[in-house]
């Protein structure tokens, strides 16, 4: 499969996206921070104001589902890079970064992949689709997801890593796996560790962030590459920010040498007040604790939310409300109006305190 071109992506206008482009206006005190969401295939399409949305707010873009295996594998024998290279192309076209999700997932695989059986196939498939996917956008896609979601929901120090076809055939070795082929395709690429629930005090938490620290240090010990932990930040409306364990986490992370990117966030609001004012306020605060936990502490390379209107996303469907309000976790609402969440967000992605 050959590799995407400038030329194939949109001629003459996208520079090579090896670094972050200008973030927007920084003002002194607080720089600006690389701001972008995940773009779905559907409303891209469909919607052109979720197309000039994009291109309003955002300098980061990440295909929200096409580059999953499900997309991209749904048959065996050929890749299909459609709905990829068309985001890469609207992405590279406007001058935004890309951030690539996800070369190992343990979900979003197409039917043949749940049923490989033996080591030896989930080794040769997994090595050839990492392969094949990283050298298509070399220099075009600078960061990737490279596994997502590996960490048990609930780990202990024994058992750290979730149960996936992955871990089942190739054991914890799938991680290393991943990365290492990913630094050997490019080695120029940012490679991410990417995984959700750090936020808050519940013991489980706590748990998820020794884990990820000790699979962390541990391919690090090996000396595989892992540039970045990507905290999704898909934010409970009824949980309380850990402040200081975040903190605590960014100092370890620190530490370790490794970044820290947030991926995925959104507010899930299905336990919130149905009126929707004290809802947009109660998510806005949600999300400037979070932020302010965590940016004074390490400044993330990245913040990117799990799209950017109401209109579409996932959390309605998963988190279903026990009235029939509309969920309102985005910084966009319905009718693409700012939110209180995205004056939040202006402070980081425009530099402004
Ligand atoms: O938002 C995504 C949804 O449209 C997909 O149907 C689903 C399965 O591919 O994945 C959702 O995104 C997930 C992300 O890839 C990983 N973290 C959790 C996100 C929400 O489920």
């Amino acid at each position: 499969m050959s590799r995407i071109t400038r030329r194939d992506a949109l001629a003459g206008t996208a520079s090579l996206a090896l670094a972050w482009p200008s973030a927007g206006l920084a003002q002194v005190g607080r720089p600006a921070i690389p701001f972008g969401s995940a773009a779905q295939i559907e409303p891209f399409r469909a919607d052109p104001r979720y197309r000039e949305a994009l291109k309003t707010y955002c300098n980061v873009i990440v295909p929200m589902n096409d580059l999953k295996w499900e997309a991209l594998r749904h048959d065996r024998s050929r890749f299909d890079f459609s709905g990829a290279d068309e985001l890469v192309a609207f992405a590279r076209g406007n001058k935004q970064a890309l951030r690539g999700h996800a070369l190992l997932w343990g979900m979003a695989l197409p039917p043949w992949a749940k049923e490989m059986s033996t080591k030896a196939e989930a080794e040769r498939e997994l090595i050839s689709h990492i392969e094949t996917v990283v050298d298509r956008y070399k220099g075009v896609i600078p960061t990737w997801d490279v596994v997502n979601e590996v960490i048990a929901h609930d780990p202990t120090l024994e058992e750290p890593y979730r149960d996936t076809i992955w871990q089942r055939l190739l054991g914890p070795e799938h991680i290393e796996i991943a990365f290492r082929t990913a630094a050997q395709i490019d080695p120029e690429a940012r490679l991410v560790i990417n995984d959700y629930d750090f936020e808050d005090t519940d013991p489980r938490i706590v748990r998820r962030r020794a884990a990820a620290l000790s699979i962390i240090r541990d391919l690090r010990d090996k000396g595989i590459p892992v540039h970045g932990l990507g905290m999704q930040a898909h934010l409970y409306g009824e949980r309380a920010i850990d402040t200081p364990g975040l903190q605590h986490f960014m100092q370890d992370l620190g530490t370790l040498g490794v970044d820290v990117e947030i991926t995925e966030l959104d507010v899930i609001d299905w336990k919130l007040p149905a009126v929707a004012r004290e809802r947009d306020s109660t998510a806005a605060n949600l999300v400037s604790t979070f932020l302010n936990a965590v940016v004074p502490a390490r400044q993330p390379k990245a913040i990117v939310t799990w799209g950017l209107s109401d209109r579409y996303s996932w959390i309605g469907e998963t988190f279903a409300r026990k009235d029939s309000a509309k969920a309102r976790p985005l910084p966009l609402d319905e009718d693409y109006r700012p939110k209180p969440m995205m004056k939040v967000l202006d402070r980081y992605r425009l530099g402004t305190s």
